[in-house]
């Protein structure tokens, strides 16, 4: 494996509607973020993902873009975009946008042409088929939103459109060279601005089962999961191995792949030394548990299975390439109410799965917030809700006979609003986020889970983090950290996660994911203990006696 400069970096993710609002309107913008590009660079943060910011309806929070090379005036002007890459440099860290071009909104040009000319040059950029009423669609599958994924073309009785996720997001069809091209257009004209690369969204979905067709119903509603048709249509490399030589390996960009149901044998395709993309999220913890029926049916996730998804994933790309880590997203619920047991929520226990992740290998990422150990909100009603995915899953619920108290609880945890919330800064109101009325309600418990609070606490999960971060970017351990092995320790001990990094020199990293205390036989005698998220280390005839969700990581002496 080659080895990258980006390899040793940290990355941070900014959902810019939920940052920091400068201008008082309750929405997170460009500005917001220049003013805290120095709380990064103190937190030690290299690579800034920022969530769209395009222009954009917002059907989908701006993954429904109208134009490509326009920031949306919600967040601020193309001169506060060239001032945040400007700024940014100044302080080596890289901007990584969003690249959505699996769709675009209905609202876009391209869209707009097409419903105008369906025969015309931008029909051919849509998915666009002949229906009429009492015919059967093209094909069965159910969007991620919920419903068919097929809708009438606006001004067009006989004519139907494909969308994968809402119907303001229609698909663009890849297969068309013309379409492409236009894509590479776009990128490059944003590499050439100086942008450090793409996270590249829902990217796995650009390639479909052509001609559409129909699989067996697993729903009362006659449809079927799309996740069927990823797994039969081929060929998504062509697409993406060209889009890489056209723009980002001409511009050294890095990129990410939101990539989710990768076939295995295809990893050295999309993030080995020439890879499609330079890293891409490991979500295979993210999807356990997921149910064909719906959220209603998601088990919570246990401590083993976590661990069994974590060396499974380091297995399969292990000398390969390196994965982008992570447990939470804008998407996802916040990563310590998922794989923490409620009752067992505490500074200790974030502790200790901020460690297990982060010193995984392969590229560490942090979500906002989560640097604080931020926590799902509670809803208290559906009314609340914003996320279109969580709507359309509570009816799902109901549907399925759940009482609406029930539908309600079942969405609670993957309630995509959960992340969403605005970034707690301080405790004075609205925790600093906007002096206006939060477009998303803060959650009521930023009065002492904030920023100000934990800076100067040298206890707290903002100053673990910067621990963690400090270890992986020391001269003295740093290989062993970003390169070394990944070898599962003990990985049949019951609700112990331990691993070796085995570098230049060797690291043992253990949690005990369980509130009763465990013992773990060590392999060889303990060196120096880099990071403990608890005052004790006892060891007793080869026996390190692990508090409950206690983490360490300590050197081997070598034999
Ligand atoms: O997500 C794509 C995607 O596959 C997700 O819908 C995923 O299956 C789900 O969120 C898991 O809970 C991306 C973006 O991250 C998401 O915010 C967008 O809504 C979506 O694409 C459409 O652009």
């Amino acid at each position: 494996m080659i080895r990258k400069s980006w390899h040793e970096k940290v990355a941070y993710q900014i959902y810019p509607k939920s940052f920091c609002d400068s201008n008082g309107d309750g929405v997170g913008d460009l500005r917001g973020v220049i003013r805290k590009l120095d709380y990064l660079k103190g937190l030690g943060v290299d690579i800034v993902w920022l969530s769209p910011i395009y222009c954009s309806p917002l059907a989908d929070q701006g993954y429904d873009i109208s134009d490509y090379y326009s920031i949306d005036p919600l967040f601020g002007t193309m001169e506060d975009m060239d001032e945040l890459l400007a700024q940014a440099k100044r302080r080596d860290i890289s901007i990584v946008m969003d690249l959505v071009v699996n769709h675009c909104s209905d609202e876009h040009e391209w869209f707009q042409k097409a419903c105008a000319d369906p025969d015309g040059r931008y029909g051919k950029f849509f998915y666009i088929r002949d229906w009429k009423e009492g015919d059967p669609l093209p094909c069965n599958w159910r969007s991620y939103f919920g419903g068919p994924c097929w809708e009438k073309l606006p001004g067009h009785e006989d004519k139907i459109y494909f969308h994968a996720f809402h119907k303001k997001q229609p698909d663009l069809n890849w297969e068309n060279p013309d379409l492409r091209e236009e894509v590479y257009k776009m990128v490059n004209w944003w590499l050439d601005k100086g942008l450090g690369g793409f996270r590249l969204d829902a990217i796995i979905n650009i390639k479909k089962l052509l001609p559409f067709r129909d699989f067996p119903a697993d729903r009362e509603d006659g449809l079927c999961s799309i996740d069927l048709m990823l797994e039969q249509a081929n060929g998504i490399g062509q697409f993406l191995g060209e889009m890489r030589d056209r723009t980002f390996a001409p511009h050294n960009a890095f990129t990410v792949g939101e990539v989710f149901n990768e076939k295995p044998e295809e990893i050295p395709d999309f993030i080995g030394d020439n890879g499609y993309f330079s890293s891409m999220f490991d979500f295979a913890e993210t999807i356990l548990n997921r149910s064909i029926k719906g959220w209603y049916d998601q088990a919570p996730v246990t401590a083993e299975q976590y661990k069994a998804a974590c060396f499974q994933s380091q297995k399969k790309t292990a000398g390969i390439g390196f994965l982008s880590n992570l447990i939470e997203n804008h998407d996802e619920s916040r990563g310590v109410c998922r794989y923490i047991p409620e009752e067992d929520l505490s500074l200790t226990s974030k502790k200790m799965l901020a460690g297990l992740y982060f010193m995984l290998r392969g590229l560490p990422w942090i979500y906002q917030g989560q640097e604080l150990g931020m926590e799902n909100p509670v809803v208290q009603d559906v009314s609340q809700v914003n996320d279109i995915s969580a709507l359309d899953q509570y009816q799902v619920a109901l549907d399925a006979g759940l009482s609406p108290a029930q539908a309600l609880k079942s969405i609670q945890m993957h309630c995509r609003d959960n992340a969403r919330t605005p970034f707690q800064w301080d405790d004075s109101p609205n925790a600093g986020f906007t002096d206006g009325t939060p477009w998303l309600p803060v959650n009521p418990n930023y009065k002492t889970l904030n920023l100000a609070a934990q800076l100067d606490d040298e206890d707290s999960v903002y100053n673990w983090y910067r621990q963690l971060i400090q270890l992986r970017k020391d001269p003295v351990w740093k290989e062993t950290v970003v390169y070394g092995e990944l070898i599962p320790y003990l990985a049949e001990q019951k609700n112990l996660m331990a691993y070796y990094r085995k570098g230049e020199k060797t690291l043992l990293v253990a949690g005990n994911f369980q509130r009763q205390p465990q013992t773990m036989a060590l392999p060889a005698p303990a060196g120096e203990v880099l990071l403990n998220n608890l005052d004790s280390f006892r060891v007793e005839d080869g026996q390190l006696y692990l508090e409950g969700y206690q983490f360490v990581v300590f050197s081997l002496e070598e034999k």
